[in-house]
Parts: C-alpha cells; structure tokens; sequence
C-alpha cells in the first residue's frame, strides 16, 4: 500500500487529492512542515513533501509521483492515453503547474512568512509577483470557455494545477484580472475528493 508523507496546505495536497479521486487505498502519515526530522527525510536525500513509499520505491517530487500513481494504479483514468496528442496537452500542464507556475509563489512565500523579517526582502516579492502575473496570464487565457485544462473532463493536471492555484489565491495572486482562474479553482473545490484532501 502507497505511504503518503504529507504536511497540510503544501503541495502534498497533490497526491492526497489524487488517491482520493481515485479511490486508490493509501496510508497518511502526516508530518511537520519542517520535515527534517521524519522517518523518510532520514532516507531521503531532499526531506520535502510530497514523498510516498510504495513497497521497495520511495520517491519525492509530486509531478513525477503524480505520473507514477497514475501509470499504476489508474487504469486509464484521469489521464489521456500516451503516445496521443492530448497527452502532450497534459503533460504541458502537469509540468507547466510545478516547473512555471510556482517559482515565482515559492519567492513570495519565501519572502512573505518563511524567512524572518530581517532577511525578506520587498523587491524579491515584487519582481516574483510581477513573473507571477505573466505565468497565470497564460493560464487564464487558456481556460476562456473551459472547464478543465483539458476541455470538458476533468484530469491529473487540474490536480497539479489546482493546487498551485490554492497557494496562489492565498498569497493574492489571483484577483479580477484571472476571473476564468478563479472559477476554475472554485469548480476543482466543490469535488469532494478535494475537499477530503484538505480537512
Ligand atoms: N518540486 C517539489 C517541491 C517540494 C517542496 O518544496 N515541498 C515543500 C512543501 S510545498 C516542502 O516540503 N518544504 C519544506 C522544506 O523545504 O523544508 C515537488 O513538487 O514535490
């Protein structure tokens, strides 16, 4: 059975949301934030969340795990088929959530609440919302007259993404220029999959 090493309101999130939506059996071993100090950061050359075990493999990083989950234990859902061009679509968005979107959020949150007082700096954060502004820029365009990041069915890289966009709105990022962002992200938070993954 997948272990799933999870902090609340971080990036986690992701995975918890995924084996939620489905249906996949998972043990939950909630950590601190900090995760120096837990059983897999000690194995763990990164020590970050997410991080699951599932028999002799212990990974991190949540796109990859993402993928993996899915590969085997989806069936053929919640992703297109590899090798099709819609797969390609998603593969961007699953990639484009972590690798674009959150860089500048991870800035903001660094020099918002991480770092004490004395070390934030107001320029990082203002230089990081402002590359924010043009990544989300591009989401927003891309879901006019859609639902998903797909089209009509809801996928993986909603979960990638919808998660960055949680972090987003809570640091303000969002607001009256990404209206198709934001109900995009109020569709993904009435699943009750979500709602499971963040009680
Ligand atoms: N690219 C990694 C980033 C992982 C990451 O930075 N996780 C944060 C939580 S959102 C963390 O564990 N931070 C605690 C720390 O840095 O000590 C992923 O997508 O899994």
């Amino acid at each position: 059975m997948i272990k799933l090493y999870h902090a609340p309101l971080t990036r986690s999130i992701r995975i918890y949301w995924l084996l939620e939506e489905l249906g996949v059996p998972y043990q939950l071993e909630v950590v601190q934030f900090a995760v120096g100090k837990t059983p897999f950061a000690q194995r763990s050359p990164y020590g970050k969340v997410p991080a699951i075990e599932d028999g002799d493999l212990a990974m991190f990083e949540s796109g990859a795990i993402l993928e993996y989950v899915l590969e085997r234990y989806g069936e053929g859902r919640l992703a297109p088929r590899p090798g099709t061009p819609q797969r390609g679509e998603f593969l961007q968005w699953v990639h484009f959530a972590e690798a674009t979107a959150m860089p500048p959020l991870g800035d903001i949150v660094r020099h918002t609440i991480f770092k004490p007082e004395a070390e934030r700096i107001a320029a990082v954060v203002e230089d990081a919302r402002g590359r924010a502004a043009a990544t989300f820029a591009v989401a927003e365009r891309s879901l006019e007259g859609k639902d998903y990041l797909l089209g009509g069915e809801f996928s993986a890289a909603d979960v990638m993404m919808g998660v960055t966009l949680l972090i987003a709105r809570r640091f303000e990022v969002l607001d009256a220029r990404t209206p198709n962002l934001l109900a995009y992200l109020a569709r993904l938070e009435a699943r009750p999959a979500l709602q499971r993954a963040l009680r």
